[in-house]
This record gives structure tokens, C-alpha cells and sequence, in this order.
């Protein structure tokens, strides 16, 4: 849960990329993060950015969290955002087919962008409310988030259902990275070798790790 009452320092920081298409619920469920507060009407966002404080595991942890547009006409601030952001939680709605067709590039996106096809990530299936709208069968958002490698969870911003669950679960994947990092740093300079050229055995090291899906 998120706090900024917290006395002593995070031993980490993370940047933390909300994305989806426009209307998805993007800013509702980093609201709720944050702030515990439910928006009821549309405002579309241009680019909002927030910090807070999470306690993950009994580590604290500080998350800087940008909530982006998911119109087109602010498509151009994507690349930047994504060379800074360490993990990404990926948003669409249950009642959107099209919201998780769009997934699908924004994920080719990153992995271009970050040359990396093991960046942290979460699909957050949300609106889950709305049953009798609903056009995405877990199933199917299950099966590309096996595919992915990423875990899913359905979400309301609306009954604040799994909202700290998915960003929580993203902090637990970074900091398992990076813990992942330091440790083989560590062990590289005990051998005398250079950590950056060892860069693609990391990668391959984190495919592995385990991932969970959650539905
Ligand atoms: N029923 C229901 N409505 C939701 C939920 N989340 C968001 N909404 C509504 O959907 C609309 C859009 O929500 P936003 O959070 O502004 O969507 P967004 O993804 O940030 O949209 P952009 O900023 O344009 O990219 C608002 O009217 C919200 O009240 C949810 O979980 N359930
Ligand atoms: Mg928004």
C-alpha cells in the first residue's frame, strides 16, 4: 500500500510506465494507487506523473509513476518514456477488444525500445465492474499473457479491485531484477571481468524467474 508516512529511506527507486489506449482507466487506477480516490468523469490525460512510497515485502520501495495519454495525437513522448521506465504495467479494458489488441504494439514498443524482452511487466485487464460488457474472455488475455511471460490480473479502478496487487507485483519483479543485477555485478568483479559485457548472460539468466498469473 502506498505511503509517504513511512520514516526510514527506500533502499530503491523505480520508474514506473502506466500505458494502454485512451479510456482504459489509466488514471483511475493510479488515482486510486496513490490516492485512494475513485474519478468518475473523463478528463483525457496528456502526461501526469506521480511519486509515492510502497512497502513491498517488508522492503520500501519509492515509485515514480507516469501516467500516460493513450490517445494518439501524444504518441510522439512515447520513446522518450520508455528508455526511462523500468517497469510497465499494461492496461486495457475488459469491455475493449481493440484496448488489448493495442497492448500488442505498445509491448513490440518496448522491447524495441529497450532491447530487453524481459522488462518488467503486468496486463492489468480493468473495468472488471462491468461484466455484462465485457468482450475479452479471461482466456483469451491469459493465453497472451502466458505468451508474454507477463502476469494478468483483472482490476477495478472502480471497486479498487487488484489495483495495489498489480503495482505491487511490478515492484516485486524490478526489485528481483535488480537484486538479480547487483548480485551478478558483485560476482563479476570478483572474477576481474567487465559487468557490461555480460549484459546478454543477465538476460538470459532473468528468463527463467518465475512468473505467476493471476486471475
Ligand atoms: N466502471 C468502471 N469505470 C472505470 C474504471 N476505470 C476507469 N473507469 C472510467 O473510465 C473513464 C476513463 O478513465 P481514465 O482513467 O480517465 O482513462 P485513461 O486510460 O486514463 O484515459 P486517457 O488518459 O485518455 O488515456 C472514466 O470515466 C472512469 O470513471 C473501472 O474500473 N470501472
Ligand atoms: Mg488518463
Amino acid at each position: 500500500m502506498p505511503s509517504s508516512r513511512y520514516a526510514y529511506q527506500p533502499s530503491r527507486e523505480f520508474h514506473v510506465v502506466v500505458l494502454g489506449a485512451g479510456g482504459v482507466g489509466k488514471s483511475c487506477l493510479t488515482a486510486q494507487f496513490v490516492h485512494n480516490e475513485w474519478i468518475e468523469s473523463y478528463d483525457p490525460t496528456i502526461e501526469d506523473s506521480y511519486r509515492t512510497q510502497v512497502s513491498v515485502d517488508g522492503r520500501q520501495v519509492m515509485l515514480e509513476i507516469l501516467d500516460t495519454a493513450g490517445t494518439e495525437q501524444f504518441v510522439a513522448m512515447r520513446d522518450l518514456y520508455m528508455k526511462t521506465g523500468q517497469g510497465f504495467l499494461l492496461v486495457f479494458s475488459i469491455t475493449s477488444r481493440a484496448s488489448l489488441q493495442e497492448l500488442v504494439t505498445l509491448r513490440d514498443e518496448i522491447i524495441r525500445i529497450k532491447d530487453d524482452e524481459n522488462i518488467p511487466i503486468v496486463i492489468v485487464g480493468n473495468k472488471a465492474d462491468l461484466v455484462d460488457q465485457r468482450q475479452v474472455d479471461r482466456a483469451k488475455a491469459f493465453s497472451i499473457s502466458q505468451r508474454w511471460q507477463a502476469p494478468y490480473y483483472e482490476a477495478s479502478a472502480r471497486t479498487r479491485t487488484n489495483v495495489d496487487e498489480v503495482f505491487v507485483d511490478l515492484c516485486r519483479q524490478m526489485l528481483r531484477r535488480d537484486d538479480a543485477q547487483e548480485h551478478s555485478q558483485d560476482s563479476y568483479y570478483d572474477k576481474g571481468e567487465d559487468p557490461s559485457s555480460s549484459r546478454r548472460r543477465r538476460k538470459r539468466k532473468q528468463k527463467q524467474g518465475p512468473r505467476c498469473a493471476i486471475l
